[in-house]
């Protein structure tokens, strides 16, 4: 295993398993229309590229990118859109598709943001939850894993644009983060 790694979160075959039962449910919940499935940047592609191979149902895909102000491992709570979508969603059936819900508040932003374009429904799918860090409530339609609070990467996700290519979700080591001021609290 690499270094800066503690231990394997979840398998690659773990996670294969859970996207699969996950595309079997949206593929059922969304029967007879074609959604438009919004990836949220960067750590979602690899679970967004997974899951849409998985689908039974015809999809169409664009792409949200936001950046938060804060330390690489924490959000501070301020959202910005640096890509927005390519289209209008008014009267689309969206689901917006996130790596992680960690506070809350990038899901929370996004979610507001893409209600007030007026889509005909708006649902949330998300690979991992770490409720015990929720600063704000978001209702999750979809979530793939309950996870603790230790910082993972691989799968997408990321510490300070680093590790997204690991096939397996894996703990960080508390040393590799543990100097970042915004972390004190954790
Ligand atoms: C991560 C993750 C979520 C967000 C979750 O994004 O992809 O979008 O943080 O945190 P929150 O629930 O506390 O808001 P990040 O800002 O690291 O960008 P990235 O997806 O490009 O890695
Ligand atoms: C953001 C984020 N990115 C990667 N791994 C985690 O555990 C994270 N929490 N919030």
């Amino acid at each position: 295993m690499h270094p800066h790694m503690q231990r394997v979160l979840l398998t690659e075959e773990e996670i294969r398993n859970r996207v699969s039962a996950l595309a079997r449910e949206i593929s059922a919940d969304y029967e007879g229309r074609e959604p438009l499935l919004v990836g949220v940047l960067k750590g979602a592609f690899i679970f967004l590229a997974d899951l849409v191979r998985s689908l039974t149902i015809p999809v169409r895909l664009d792409f949200i990118a936001v950046s938060s102000y804060g330390g690489a491992s924490e959000t501070s709570g301020a959202v910005r859109i640096l890509k927005d979508l390519d289209q209008s969603i008014e009267g689309l059936h969206v689901l917006l598709v996130e790596d992680i819900v960690d506070t809350g508040l990038t899901l929370n932003y996004l979610r507001e943001n893409l209600l007030a374009r007026g889509p005909a429904s708006l649902k949330i799918c998300t690979l991992l939850d770490k409720p015990s860090r929720r600063r704000v409530e978001v209702k999750v339609d979809y979530n793939g894993f309950v996870i603790p609070d230790e910082f993972i990467v691989g799968y997408g996700l990321d510490y300070n644009g680093s590790y997204r290519h690991f096939r397996e979700l894996l703990v960080l080591k508390r040393e590799i983060y543990a100097g970042e001021k915004a972390c004190g609290g954790r």
